[in-house]
């Protein structure tokens, strides 16, 4: 029995396309993703702004309210519910060149109208979380914007979130480079430096993603383990990374097995979930499968987290101690392996 619920977001089914060329299979109903969703094992969705609500810019915040409770019902029939909403933050014309740190002051304005909104939407899913993943936080051009400037102005951005609503809850997925040069939050360690400056530390917290880390140059592991010793760690996004290329976000362990378990053992020690988090997948299916195979990395990802979470249970402790008292690291390496390949 697993001690996780699992959430997705529907951009994790898609139709494939990349930089390089075009969709490569149809698109899916967002109810139909749902539905099948649960089918699989899932317990929440996870959101953008505009997947809940298409084309907000141009509806009322009235009407954006009303369209995020048809979606609720959407959930509720399906018996899902909402784990967070994201103001998809890099995708207008006037996000072009960042959001809170944009140079223009109008964009900037527009970038927090849009956050506002996230709030409202995930009040009406019933959430009350807000994730922060800042795609053009930071420069092409790296004399374009002052990193000092940038820090301070995203800093205050989160501060008139946590006015708007005094129950908010929000979390910052810091990631490196991609689609900018050099982002301003490039890990957690950033990303609870701003939790710990703003009015509300208590609802700021960090979300990891394990391609991000890896992008990052840093262990995943040790990343989730940064935010849960300062109770900070409000989400995941478990996936893999091939070494240092682009964004990869491949189906969780196929690439770093080991370093999987040690994401996995980690949230397991911490009992992870029990005050309601997510096990989020953020993967992606490669583009070369087919309509019919097109939720099977979500499918495998779940498998495998939930075979490591069953590795984390078996887990040798007495031996690890005896080890580590005889530091004989090189044993313990050795079992480590062993466990992870034993049938
Ligand atoms: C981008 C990324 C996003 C966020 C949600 O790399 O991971 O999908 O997780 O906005
Ligand atoms: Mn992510």
């Amino acid at each position: 029995m697993s001690q996780f619920k699992f959430s997705v977001g529907p951009w994790n089914v898609s139709e494939g396309a990349d930089a390089f060329g075009p969709e490569v299979r149809k698109s899916i109903a967002f109810d139909k993703k749902v539905a099948t969703f649960k089918k699989m094992g899932f317990d929440a969705v996870q959101f953008h702004d505009d997947d809940v609500v298409p084309n907000l810019n141009d509806l009322s915040e009235a009407k954006i309210k009303e369209k995020a409770r048809e979606v609720k019902k959407v959930l509720a029939d399906n018996g899902m519910v909402a784990e967070f909403v994201a103001p998809r933050l890099w995708f207008d014309p006037r996000t072009i060149d960042g959001a809170f740190t944009a140079n223009s002051k109008t964009d900037r304005e527009f970038a927090l109208w849009r956050a506002f909104r996230s709030v409202d939407i995930a009040n009406e899913l019933g959430c009350g979380l807000v994730g922060l993943w800042f795609a053009r936080e930071g420069t092409l051009c790296a004399e374009s914007k002052s990193a000092i400037d940038g820090v301070k102005l995203t800093l205050e951005a989160i501060n008139q979130i946590l006015k708007y609503d005094s129950k908010i809850k929000i979390f910052i997925e810091p990631k490196p480079n991609e689609p900018t040069d050099r982002t301003f939050y490039p890990t957690m360690g950033h990303a609870l430096t701003l939790s710990a400056a703003s009015i509300d530390p208590s609802r700021v917290g960090g979300m990891m993603e394990s391609a991000h880390a890896i992008l990052a140059g840093l262990d995943p592991a040790n990343e989730l383990s940064f935010a849960l010793a300062f109770g900070k760690l409000f989400g995941v996004h478990l996936n893999d990374q091939n070494g240092m290329k682009y964004d990869q976000d491949k189906s969780f362990g196929v690439e770093n097995l080991r370093a999987a378990f040690n994401q996995v053992k980690v949230l397991v020690e911490n009992k992870y979930g029990s005050k309601g988090e997510y096990i989020g997948l953020d993967v992606k299916a490669m583009r070369t499968q087919r309509d019919e195979v097109c939720y099977k990395h979500l499918e495998n990802s779940m498998k495998i987290t939930k075979l490591l979470e069953a590795k984390a249970q078996s887990f040798d402790y007495a031996l690890q101690k005896k080890c580590v008292a005889e530091r004989d690291y090189e044993t313990l390496e050795m079992y480590v392996l062993e466990h992870l390949m034993k049938g």
